[in-house]
């Protein structure tokens, strides 16, 4: 042993000497022990012995992991919440005595270790040196992988990108677990409890992102209030970024901790794979809850406008011009369809590059915008249909733009009604973006509406009105079914 020492001290990467032998069967099992706790739990990553303090990395590790930890954000862990993380990690709560046994050890050595009673950052970085320099490294590295950090102290991609199988024509959506855990998030950080997030609180709810997760341009797709992010406002994004780019928004579940707060295997818990758009076609409506209407149409017609226009923003709204340096090409909000709350996602798509292009025209409802003042507009959009819509299944309607400005001359050939009416398709709806009050809405539920209702509303006026009928005497329906099953369960209360 004496001949060791100076070597181990010499070169501090070497972790463990123990004195075996064959023959006599001496520390066999201890040699083998010690040799799979260095594989499996090295010191190096962790711990620099010569200046016996945690590597930048851990330490940057564990305080993402402590922030994700201190649930009220008070910049301490209290019992409660340390218990809830022992849990996480180690699957049990901490015994009451041991609890103050460790915050005793911290108190004595560390000045601001322990305030009010809760384990501070400082206090929670030296507990973890404190193991480590005790030889129960493997305890950091328990908390370390419970939290998806990989051997190279980054969270690992089997950790942020879990599988999850979308088949083509499937959606994404975030499911009733996904909405409480971000809105929990959300609810964390707006820590004066005005319902929205001030550009410091999204700061600080971003603050365990490597960069912030959404550009700031975001603000734009979403409503706000006087430029900040209510909660509707935030669960609109993120429903928006879970249906265009799932692999993103499971990326950012992971960043926020889902698996290891919500006690899951991985974030794909709280997505749900919608069916297959053909069946709902064939069906005739959709299960979906988030649906996707593309904006078609010529150069300056509007779609910006109509865009900006759905989150309550008129040509001239404060929000608008203050958020919005470059238009955004989505904007998503919720509508009411049938008493049944939806995500409506308006995409703006220029017809040029729609008809240069063999460019994804799919979606759940397009609507084919044209400038009614400037009724040269119309033809491309004439053509947009043609190509891409007439022989699919997509709902269609036409939306003459610009009502407030006089009505163009009228080109020889088919007028827009006529022509919608040839195709059977509904008669081009006016709107508007200008004049003191917010834009009319009822564009927007009827477009959600058909993108719901797929086969009802494609085949134009004449089936708009037996569907419409439908819908009522289907409301009437169920209205009548639930007052019989009301009376059937007071006959079998009364029966009891
Ligand atoms: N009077 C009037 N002007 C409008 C209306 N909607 C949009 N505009 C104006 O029309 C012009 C073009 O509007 P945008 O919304 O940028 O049109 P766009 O289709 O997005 O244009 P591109 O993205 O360039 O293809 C702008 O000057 C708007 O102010 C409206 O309802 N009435
Ligand atoms: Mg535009």
């Amino acid at each position: 042993m004496e001949a060791v020492l100076p070597i181990m001290s010499q070169f501090p990467e070497i972790e463990t000497c123990v004195e075996c032998s064959a023959k006599n069967l001496r520390n066999i099992s201890e040699l083998f022990y010690y040799a799979q706790k260095a594989v499996l739990h090295p010191t190096a990553p962790l711990y620099d012995p010569e200046t016996k303090q945690l590597r930048p990395a851990c330490t940057q590790a564990l305080t993402r992991i402590f922030r994700l930890s201190d649930q009220d954000l008070d910049q301490a862990l209290s019992d409660e919440e340390l218990n809830a993380f022992q849990k996480s990690c180690f699957g049990h709560p901490l015994a009451p005595q041991a609890l103050e046994d460790v915050k005793m050890v911290v108190r004595k050595n560390v000045a601001g270790g322990v305030r009010d009673n809760r384990l501070t950052l400082d206090g929670f970085l030296f507990l973890n040196t404190l193991f480590i320099q005790r030889g129960r490294h493997e305890t950091t590295w328990t908390i370390l992988r419970r939290f998806g950090y990989g051997d190279t102290l980054e969270l690992s991609s089997d950790y942020l990108f879990p599988p999850l199988h979308v088949p083509p024509g499937c959606s994404t959506e975030l499911n009733h677990f996904g909405y409480q855990f971000v809105q929990r998030v959300f609810e964390k950080h707006d820590q004066d409890h005005d319902g929205a997030l001030s550009p410091a609180e999204l700061q600080s709810l971003f603050s365990v992102f490597p960069a912030a997760p959404w550009s700031p341009q975001f603000l734009c797709t979403v409503r706000t209030e006087a430029g900040r992010l209510s909660l509707h406002g935030y669960l609109c994004q993120w429903t928006l970024v879970t249906y265009l780019d799932v692999q993103h928004c499971l990326e950012h579940l992971g960043y926020l901790g889902y698996p290891t707060l919500c006690k899951q295997d991985s974030q794909a818990h709280a997505i749900t794979v919608t069916r297959e758009k053909k069946l709902d076609q064939e069906k005739g409506q959709t299960q979906r809850n988030v649906l996707l209407c593309n904006v078609v149409g010529a150069r300056g017609v509007g779609k910006s406008a109509f865009l900006q226009a759905f989150l309550g923003r008129g040509l001239r709204h404060q929000d608008a011009r203050e958020l919005c340096e470059e238009p955004a090409i989505y904007a998503i909000d919720t509508v009411q369809v049938n008493g049944q709350e939806k995500y409506l996602i308006l995409c703006e798509v220029n017809a040029d590059s729609l008809l240069a292009s063999a460019c994804d025209a799919a979606c759940d409802v397009a609507c084919l915008m044209f400038d009614g003042s400037d009724p040269q507009s119309f033809a491309l959009c004439a053509s947009v249909y043609k190509r891409h819509y007439m022989d699919r299944q997509t709902p269609c309607l036409f939306v003459s733009s610009k009502a407030d400005l006089p009505e163009g001359v009228s080109l020889p050939g088919l007028s827009p009604a006529e022509f919608c009416r040839r195709h059977r398709l509904p008669a081009p709806t006016l709107f508007s973006c200008t004049g003191p009050a917010e834009p009319s809405t009822a564009i927007f539920t009827q477009l959600a509406t058909m993108a719901t209702f797929p086969r009802h509303l494609v085949h134009g006026e004449l089936h708009t009105t037996s569907f419409w009928l439908r819908l009522t005497l289907g409301a009437v329906g169920t209205a009548v079914a639930a007052i019989l099953s009301f009376s059937l369960y007071r006959v079998l209360v009364k029966s009891r």
